[in-house]
């Protein structure tokens, strides 16, 4: 197998990052699903795709394929890929990392003179991030039959747009599709490469990670009304503050979380939206979101069901009205071992060191991993550190990790 190559990592990884809605100096790279910069990157990564050689094909969802033909194309193939979209102000290696490291892999299979018996595909899944629509994994989620066009017609975005009429608007076959939805043994195997996006591999320096297990999330929005009133004006005592109760509700999760027997648990309020907004007003409304992962649905189970007793409390103790809309309830998954094993024997038969760990971000592989065998190659993060213009992830790390990738695919 001849080796990957560095220089032309580099090289996509940082041509795609010039596709960005937020290029201002130190404001990371925002490219939102079906935005002008992201729908300019799916352009360019499907002609690097038909620049190495591989077929480009996408489905009505919007998966892009770029598959190097085996030489028994009636066999089930074999994935890798990762996704392009980002979430706001983010780092240059989120999702691309497996793209690139994807389509470098499935190069150098085919410029070692090999044919695999089985088609290999890179696929860059629709919108990994749930920057737009407020739900994650679109496009492997709707592979896996876990969200509909029924489903489709109800998710929005600010704009009030909803997923399928922007398929729709774009030009996507809305009809077709159910034909993205994938069986048990449609596919025979997936390896997503990604950076690890926590500190392990970097603080160990070890280049490769060997993923067992995926955590999945628990995601709420939350709408707690009070009163709208005075800051001045009225007493502590007579006050419905919704956004102090927002507070106390944010505290006792953070305390759930943190005191959870779960091998890995985490809760983040990422977003919250504060009504009127002023600085001298009682906010009668606050909107929040709430994501819950972890490795086991039990442990994410109880805190949902200790989330009620403290939502009743809060009601109680503020005088205000709690209103929790889950929006998604995913199931972890726990990788192949099968595909654990390949993986295993080429970081040993090429000296490769590596670590065993399980994810704490989510990825396309949870989804992909319900109807095909599937597990994950980490590249290390500097610091740990993503979802953050400070992401990073040396270059060479990015080609140890590739050649990993491409022994274990062919
Ligand atoms: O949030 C996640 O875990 C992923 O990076 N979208
Ligand atoms: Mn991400
Ligand atoms: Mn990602």
């Amino acid at each position: 197998m001849i080796k990957a190559s560095s220089a032309e990592i580099r090289r996509i990884l940082e041509n795609i990052n010039r596709f960005n809605s937020t290029p201002e100096e130190g404001e990371g790279t925002t490219r939102v699903l079906f935005t002008e910069p992201e729908l300019e990157s799916r352009k360019y990564i499907k002609s690097e795709m038909e620049a190495v050689g591989l077929k480009v094909t996408e489905d009505s969802v919007g998966n892009i394929f770029g598959t190097l033909e085996g030489s028994d194309p009636t066999l089930s193939p074999v994935w890798t890929g990762s996704h392009i979209d980002t979430v706001l102000n983010a780092g240059m290696f989120d999702g691309m990392a497996g793209i690139v490291c994807g389509i470098e892999a499935l190069k150098m299979i085919s410029r070692s003179g090999i044919t695999p018996k089985r088609s290999i595909s890179v696929i860059v899944y629709t919108s990994e991030e749930p920057t737009r629509f407020g739900l994650s994994c679109l496009g492997s989620r709707t592979m896996a039959g876990a969200l509909t066009p029924e489903d489709m017609k109800r998710l929005t975005d600010k704009d009030g747009k909803t997923l399928y009429g922007v398929l729709t608007e774009l030009g996507y076959d809305v009809s077709a599709l159910p034909d993205v939805v994938r069986r048990e043994g449609d596919v025979f195997a997936s390896l997503e490469l990604h950076i690890e996006q926590n500190r392990h591999l970097d603080d160990a320096k070890i280049p490769v990670g060997i993923v067992r297990g995926i955590c999945a999330p628990t995601n709420y929005e939350v709408v707690i009304k009070g009163v709208q009133g005075h800051a001045g004006g009225m007493a502590m005592e007579d006050r419905h503050d919704a956004f102090m109760a927002c507070c106390r509700f944010a505290l006792e999760l953070e305390k759930l979380a943190k005191s959870s027997q779960g091998e890995y648990v985490t809760a983040t309020i990422g977003r919250v939206r504060v009504y009127p907004g002023a600085v001298n007003v009682i906010p009668g409304y606050v909107g929040f979101s709430v994501d819950i992962r972890s490795i086991d649905m039990e442990s994410k189970e109880i805190i949902m069901a200790q989330l009620e007793k403290v939502k009743a409390a809060v009601e109680e103790e503020y005088g205000v009205s709690v209103e929790m809309r889950l929006d998604n309830h995913d199931i972890p998954l726990k990788c192949s071992e099968t595909v654990l094993n390949v993986v295993r024997d080429v970081c040993k038969d090429t000296e490769t060191e590596s670590m065993e760990l399980i994810s704490g971000p989510y990825h396309d592989s949870l989804f992909v991993g319900r109807f095909a065998p599937a597990a994950m190659i980490f590249v290390p993060s500097k610091n740990g550190i993503s979802h953050s213009k400070d992401e990073w992830t040396d270059f060479e790390d990015l080609a140890t990790g590739t050649q990993v990738l491409a022994e274990s695919l062919c």
